[in-house]
């Protein structure tokens, strides 16, 4: 079976001295570049957020950071600003192997809407096309590794299951934000949905 590495937003914002930095999140950039060598593609996400974005904080006047909103779409988390389009936090970081990457793949792109998962929107139904690109290249075995592990690795790894891909967490080559149990609560969704945690 082909198979695909999915590093989920390996950038300079998720790690130490970013603006939505992950403990350690800089830790498993090693480990990483070297797991790409063992799969027949390497895929790189990347938050990419404009100024507007609504899932920053600073956009909804009286709203702390890691409080939770209602949007049309339902719940969200509202995050510090990260990952700005053109700014040096929205870069992947720079001992990442970007070079190895058969695509990149940005996503929460759209002002109205976060994009946690690299293949839906949290709308839970806005596609981001990665889907038809794996379906296309024959890959149907899937290995996630990246930031942040209880986030975009976590609702990665449940859509793929969902969708029927074969999806395995290397949780060693995973960092979490862990807000108020989130990582718990991920692990256990992700089991439910029939992801493989190694
Ligand atoms: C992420 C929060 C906001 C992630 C991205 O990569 O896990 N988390 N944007
Ligand atoms: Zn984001």
């Amino acid at each position: 079976m082909t198979k695909a590495l999915i590093v989920i937003d390996m950038q300079r914002d998720f790690c130490p001295g970013g603006l939505l930095a992950v403990a350690d999140g800089d830790g498993v950039v090693a480990p990483i570049n070297a797991m790409m060598y063992e799969y027949d593609a390497v895929v790189l996400t990347q938050d990419w957020h404009p100024a507007d974005h609504s899932s920053f904080a600073d956009n909804h006047p009286g709203a702390t950071a890691f409080s939770v909103t209602q949007m049309p779409y339902g719940p969200q988390v509202l995050w510090p600003a990260h990952c700005v389009i053109g700014t040096p936090g929205a870069d992947f970081h720079p001992g990442l192997a970007v070079d190895r990457a058969d695509l990149i793949l940005r996503k929460g792109f759209r002002a109205g809407i976060d994009s946690y998962s690299a293949f839906f929107e949290n709308d839970r139904t806005t596609a981001t096309g990665l889907t038809g690109y794996l379906r296309d290249r024959g890959i149907r075995d899937l290995t996630f590794v990246g930031l942040a592990h209880d986030f975009c690795v976590a609702w990665s790894a449940m859509d793929a299951a969902r969708l029927g891909f074969k999806a395995r967490v290397v949780e060693g080559a995973c960092r979490a934000i862990d807000l108020d149990g989130s990582l718990d609560a991920a692990r256990d969704g992700m089991t439910r949905a029939g992801v493989i945690l190694a």
